[in-house]
């Protein structure tokens, strides 16, 4: 081992001697403040003394380029280091002093320290604030995100939405409160969604199909929306199933249909259809029940979407429930994006407290959402698709 001493003003000096001359793996042993020069105990100096080591085979290895810090960050760990060593040193090693220093000399010298610890808090402070700006943010943009991230609206979106508020907030030269911050995110929201607002499904087509995984609610959801046709809109709805899967699936549809008083057609394959249709010629409005498969399968897709395809004015509705998982959820809404299929209808609102999977699916897939339902009663737990009940729902009582 190699120890050298070194007497300078402050440390920063000494760092950078013992870098040059010992090279990057040196250690500091020990500093402690010392007087040179004067005469009997005056007019000396003060000054540090720096004792450095090197294990012997690592010495004069000239220093390796590190990993770039920034001036700032150099020159506020020469800070942090030198006041450590210099607290440490006093701690340790009070400094000798001459009877006539004694009564002020200590006191002055604590209180140095002190006062450089509180400056130098002051500068890591500033100095990370400036730094900061970019990575890190403000307590309530913090909040905003960790809400957002909770109701599980994808990270590319949320970092989006957190810049949009962080670009506003630069152009007005002022830190927003977080009521005008939550605000400006239901905005954003807004913005975003509105070009998927309002369409629902159409009243000028004829035919409506409705698929979607196993149990997602397709069947108890045409039955509220055939209730609202036929009871308040006073249209003759008919009914068409090719849920043939199950034991139980035509009877579940036929009991809602005697209750309706609607007609019900059971289709077995594609080639069904035409009949089905001619049966229900004199219907003004049809909804068409199918079997919930494993959509994640794209085979399944490609089966139901042979029975979608009709002469008919048609369109297709995929039922998510939102008890799903939402990247299972992404990917069957995936998989029929590709057949066209651009309208979703979203069930079990009542069974989840997490809501962002409706987001991601929108602005992922541009999928116009329809309708929510929100519990089993037949007709009442359903609504048309609101995007400012939406964006409250999402955003909870804190954008209030
Ligand atoms: N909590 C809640 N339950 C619902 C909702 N919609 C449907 N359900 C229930 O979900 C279960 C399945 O509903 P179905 O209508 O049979 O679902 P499906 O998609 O037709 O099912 P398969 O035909 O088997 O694929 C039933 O118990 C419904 O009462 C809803 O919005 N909220
Ligand atoms: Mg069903």
């Amino acid at each position: 081992m190699r120890v050298k001493r070194y007497v300078v003003n402050a440390l920063p000096e000494a760092v950078s001697m013992i870098r040059s001359e010992l090279g990057k793996d040196a250690v500091i042993l020990n500093t402690k403040e010392i007087r040179v020069g004067g005469f009997m105990g005056m007019f000396s100096k003060k000054k540090m003394e720096v004792i450095a080591a090197i294990e012997s085979n690592q010495a004069n290895t000239p220093a390796q380029p590190q990993r770039k810090a920034s001036p700032q960050a150099n020159e506020a760990l020469e800070q942090i280091l030198h006041t450590v060593q210099r607290t440490a040193s006093a701690v340790m090693e009070p400094p000798i002093v001459t009877p006539a220093e004694k009564q002020t000399g200590r006191v002055e010298q604590e209180q140095s320290i002190i006062d450089e610890i509180r400056d130098l808090r002051q500068y890591m402070v500033k100095l990370s604030k400036q730094q900061g700006d970019h990575t890190a943010l403000s307590e309530q943009l913090y909040e905003l995100k960790e809400h957002l991230l909770e109701q599980e609206v994808e990270m590319q979106w949320v970092e989006r939405l957190i810049q949009a508020i962080i670009d506003k907030q630069t152009e007005q030269k002022s830190e927003f409160t977080k009521e005008q911050i939550w605000q400006l995110a239901a905005e954003q929201l807004e913005d975003w969604l509105r070009p998927y607002g309002g369409i629902g499904i159409s009243s000028a087509v004829r035919v409506v199909h409705f698929v979607g995984p196993t149990g997602v609610g397709k069947t108890t959801t045409i039955a509220k929306l055939a209730a609202e046709q036929t009871i308040k809109q006073g249209r003759k709805v008919g009914f068409i199933t090719s849920d043939t899967y199950r034991i139980a699936a035509v009877d579940q549809l036929r009991t809602y249909a005697n209750i309706l008083n609607v007609p019900l057609e059971v289709v077995f394959s594609p080639m069904d259809l035409p009949r089905a249709f001619k049966q229900l010629e004199e219907r003004e409005l049809i909804y068409m029940d199918t079997a919930g498969r494993n959509f994640r399968s794209e085979l399944h897709v490609s089966e139901v979407n042979s029975l979608l395809h009709t002469s008919e004015d048609s369109e297709t509705v995929l039922v998510l429930s939102l008890t799903g998982k939402t990247k299972d959820m992404a990917a069957v809404a995936d998989h029929f994006s590709k057949y066209g299929v651009r309208k979703v209808l979203f069930t079990k609102l009542d069974e989840t407290s997490v809501y962002g999977a409706i987001f991601n699916l929108i602005m992922n897939f541009e999928m116009y959402p329809t309708y929510l339902a929100s519990g089993q009663t037949v007709p009442d737990d359903i609504d048309r698709f609101q995007i400012e009940t939406y964006i409250q729902h999402l955003l909870g009582s804190s954008s209030r």
